[in-house]
């Protein structure tokens, strides 16, 4: 990294230190500012994804709570209801024409309804998300795993990653809309935490948390977990995908692994 670019990397984190204080929280916990900060200078910025993956293990489990953990309120955070008018049509028939397509480098590629996601084998898991801004909250999720969608579609052997393309409209640029989009690597699509959730809190997922379908992957920050998921495509490398880094808020300069 250009040393300009770590100085004014480092001043935003400055500053976004400096915001946390500030926040409004209903029902979330709040990390110590020396917690998240230190996660996010030694963690999710400096240590690359090779490095991560030695001292985290790969497969370790993120640690899960109880219902008594529960926050009262979670926080809805980045987009909080789609505009787009596709997607407000969807919604108002209750995600009935909904459809996951399934793209890119697999041997079957798959178009989903909710009741094929919903027939695939599930997990519960009650997590903590840590979003980057620096607060958290427990939750409860229940979704496919990931990993049974994979065995189903059966990536080639050259696929590396999956791209997530959401229903939000972030912003517009000369080339039009840029919705929402995030990656992760085959490995941690397989972790058994690795869900594609419907269902938070015991009810269907309310559309402030990304209905009809979001990705719960409990070992990275939460700008990794795609709301409003409409189509997962299996790739080699993220060249054709905008910026280039894997995601949205990568191609603005945050880390692409992000874990915790
Ligand atoms: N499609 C989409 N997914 C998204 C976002 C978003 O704005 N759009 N925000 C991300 C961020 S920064 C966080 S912290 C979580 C927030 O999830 P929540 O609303 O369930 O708290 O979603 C992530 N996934
Ligand atoms: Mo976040």
């Amino acid at each position: 990294m250009m040393r300009t670019e770590k100085m004014r990397r480092r001043s935003l984190l400055t500053r976004l230190a400096a915001g946390v204080a500030a926040l409004p929280l209903a029902g979330c916990d709040r990390l110590s500012q020396t917690e998240w900060f230190t996660r996010l200078l030694g963690s999710a910025e400096s240590v690359d994804e090779a490095v991560q993956g030695t001292i985290a293990g790969r497969w370790a489990m993120a640690p899960e709570f109880t219902e008594a953990d529960l926050s009262p309120q979670f926080k809805s955070n980045g987009t909080q209801n789609p505009q787009d008018p596709a997607y407000q049509q969807l919604a108002q028939n209750g995600f009935a024409d909904w459809r996951l397509a399934v793209t890119g480098l697999v041997e079957h590629p798959a178009s989903l309804s909710l009741s094929d996601l919903r027939a695939l084998p599930s997990r519960t898991q009650i997590t903590r998300h840590d979003c980057v801004e620096g607060w958290s909250c427990i939750g409860k999720w229940k979704g496919a795993r990931l990993s049974s969608l994979l065995d189903q579609v059966k990536p080639k052997p050259e696929a590396k990653y999956l791209v997530f393309y959401c229903a939000d409209v972030m912003e517009q640029s000369l080339e039009g809309e840029v919705k929402y989009y995030e990656s992760m690597g085959l490995a941690d699509a397989y972790h058994p935490q690795t869900i594609l959730a419907y269902e938070m809190n015991d009810t269907v997922l309310p559309i402030p948390y990304g209905a009809p379908l979001r990705l719960r992957n409990e070992r990275q920050l939460g700008y990794k977990m795609a709301k409003y998921i409409m189509r997962i495509d299996l790739v080699d490398n993220f060249a054709s995908v905008a910026g280039g880094k894997g995601g949205y808020w990568e191609d603005r300069g945050y880390a692409w692994y992000g874990g915790i």
